[in-house]
């Protein structure tokens, strides 16, 4: 991977925070924390100066950090850094999460108190003894207390990659063991919300292989703990924390539990109504006729086998797991009536990206070619704006200079007989005023312009929505980036009239993204009905800072399918040329 500027700074940034929560000399972490700063402001590239070895002709930098520097390029961390770590314990680190707590006051509690885990830091906040410490006092003790429940209460969720990763360990674990017949992933991750609580595994199996089975399943290296182990279920918790449910069934009743355990209850509520009203049961073994007392008649069941056959008997159409939330489904799929939801393969490119110009850490043509490796037509490029100074956004200059590149690029891949072209495109800070952040000169030489907020975050609802409509109604605006501007367990969005915006965009020809990162998944699919009836357009867009991050357009095509898109509402399933005729179109 390119080293960039903001790996660099990243890194520095980093030195200097274990360095005062190794209790050091403040002048040392202060000169590394400069450092960082500089790196990530300056206008030049910092592997530039790695690969002529003349770093510290960089004002501010001297031998010792230029030393750190070439390390981390060379080997991706420094002595220096590592000794840090040897130094510091790793529960310290978690008190980082603490929202309010800096590296310096984590030193000095757990110095003076002799403390170092999260559960000792609470106590000693309910006692008074961070009370007590100079510079601290009650009102300190008290925040810390809310912070940490704050913290803890994120932590009962996690996202939906992290969920991934998770899932298919234990799913490649059990697929192929002997004697499992079927296997599935159900409840929210199946439905792909964008926080998972537990991760659920249901398995169909001989029942002689049931034991070996679990024997597996709670004895996989990366468990720290056994919840509970019966004939039916196992429940453990894995090193990331999170607690997975494993359920194994005879092969005749996989289909009722899958759909009984992929929920959501709410959805669950509705189905075992609608079994009610035909003079059926429905639990998670199968659909059963009443008794005359209208109690589960086990012994007449319904011969339906598949979630398809299920939703038929109940007067529906299969309803994609998606959107079983009890959320409009019902009346959408009643009948023969349903709604052809958006699928990974119709997406034809790729929007939204950077590049080392900005903070991404790959060259344009790097990020190029690894969306022809995925079978992508077109890469739309979108780096920060001059005002995202921290991110390394792009002056009028750069602008200028990133467009004669691009068009060497799409010369080269046309003269290669190569099908495939680049975007000119930016992602433009929405100013406070709900300006874009270059001349007009400079908008109108763009293919297109996503408009994000990246500053003031927390202004006033209503202020807010006034800014998003004023960039959103900008002739140059094509899409709105992110718009609640959440980061998901980690920071609230703005809680302004989403529906609004939704309306606004809408009516003004402008779309506005699923941000495919799992970190934002914003648009909210909750705002999909309102989306639907206005018929605001979408683009899947993955905000890629590197290659991997391309791939992430399958978490927002899952989001866009929980908010009820069709293809023909999303504007990356367009081709090229028709996407360039949207593009100028405004
Ligand atoms: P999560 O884990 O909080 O992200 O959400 P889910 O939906 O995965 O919830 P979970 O793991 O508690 O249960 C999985 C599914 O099992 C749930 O979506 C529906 C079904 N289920 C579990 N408990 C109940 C219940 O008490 N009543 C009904 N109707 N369904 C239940
Ligand atoms: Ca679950
Ligand atoms: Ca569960
Ligand atoms: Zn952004």
């Amino acid at each position: 991977m390119a080293t960039t500027n903001k790996s660099v700074a990243q890194f520095l940034e980093n030195i200097a925070t274990y360095m005062r929560l190794a209790g050091e000399n403040d002048f040392r972490s202060a000169a590394f924390d400069k450092a960082a700063r500089l790196v990530e402001t300056m206008d030049s590239s910092i592997e530039q100066f790695i690969q002529n070895g003349n770093l510290t002709d960089i004002k501010g930098i001297g031998q010792s950090i230029a030393n750190d520097i070439t390390s981390f390029s060379e080997t991706g961390t420094a002595p220096v850094l590592e000794a840090l770590k040897e130094k510091v314990p790793n529960e310290l680190i978690k008190w980082l999460d603490i929202s309010g707590m800096g590296p310096k006051k984590i030193y000095k509690i757990h110095k003076e108190l002799g403390i170092t885990t999260l559960e000792e830091l609470k106590v000693a906040c309910d006692d008074g003894r961070v009370a007590a410490l100079a510079g601290m006092g009650a009102k300190s003790a008290e925040k810390i207390l809310k912070s940490i429940s704050w913290m803890e209460q994120f932590a009962e969720r996690c996202r939906l990659d992290e969920a991934e990763a998770i899932a298919y360990r234990f799913k490649d674990l059990l697929k192929g063991m002997s004697g499992v017949k079927r296997i599935e992933l159900a409840g929210s991750f199946r439905r792909k919300l964008e926080t998972i609580g537990d991760i659920d595994v249901l398995i169909a199996a001989d029942e002689n292989a049931v034991q070996t089975i679990f024997d597996a399943f709670t004895t996989h290296e990366s468990i720290v703990e056994v919840l509970g182990k019966g004939d039916t279920k196992s429940s453990v918790r894995v090193q990331e924390g999170r607690q997975v449910d494993l359920r194994i069934v005879a092969e005749n009743e996989f289909d009722a539990a899958l759909m009984y355990f992929t929920g959501s209850k709410e959805h669950n509520v509705v189905m075992r109504q609608r079994a009610r009203d035909r003079g059926m049961a429905l639990n998670e073994y199968g659909l059963f006729k009443l008794t005359e007392s209208g109690e589960t008649n086990f012994e007449e069941r319904i011969p339906v086998y598949s979630e398809d056959e299920i939703y038929k008997a109940l007067g529906l159409a299969w309803i994609p797991p998606e959107l079983r939330e009890d959320f409009g489904e019902f009346g959408s799929f009643e009948g023969d009536s349903s709604i052809n939801l958006l699928n990974e393969s119709d997406i034809k490119g790729v929007l939204h990206a950077h590049s080392t110009y900005s903070d991404g850490s790959y060259s344009i043509e790097q990020m190029a070619l690894a969306c022809i490796e995925r079978g992508y037509e077109y890469l739309g490029l979108t780096d920060h704006s001059q005002t995202a100074a921290y991110a390394g956004g792009l002056n009028e200059k750069a602008v200028y200079k990133q467009w004669k590149e691009i068009d060497a690029l799409n010369e080269k891949f046309a003269k290669e007989g190569v099908s495939f072209r680049i975007f000119k495109g930016i992602e433009s800070d929405i100013l406070a005023n709900g300006d874009l952040d270059y001349s007009i000169d400079v908008l109108k030489g763009f293919d297109f312009i996503i408009a994000s907020v990246h500053f003031s975050l927390e202004m006033e609802p209503e202020k807010m929505l006034e800014r998003f409509k004023r960039a959103t109604e900008n002739p140059y605006t094509r899409i709105v980036g992110h718009p609640t501007g959440r980061l998901l367990l980690k920071r609230e969005g703005n809680p302004f009239d989403m529906n609004a915006l939704v309306e606004f965009a809408a009516e003004h020809n402008t779309a506005i993204e699923i941000n495919a990162s799992p970190w934002r998944l914003d648009l909210d699919w909750r705002y999909g009905r309102k989306a639907e009836q206005v018929g605001l357009l979408s683009s899947i867009n993955p905000d890629a800072h590197d290659i991997e991050g391309i791939d992430d357009i399958r978490f927002g095509v899952a989001i866009a399918r929980k908010a009820r898109f069709t293809k023909n509402r999303i504007l990356n399933a367009l081709r090229a040329d028709e996407l360039k005729a949207w593009f100028e179109n405004k």
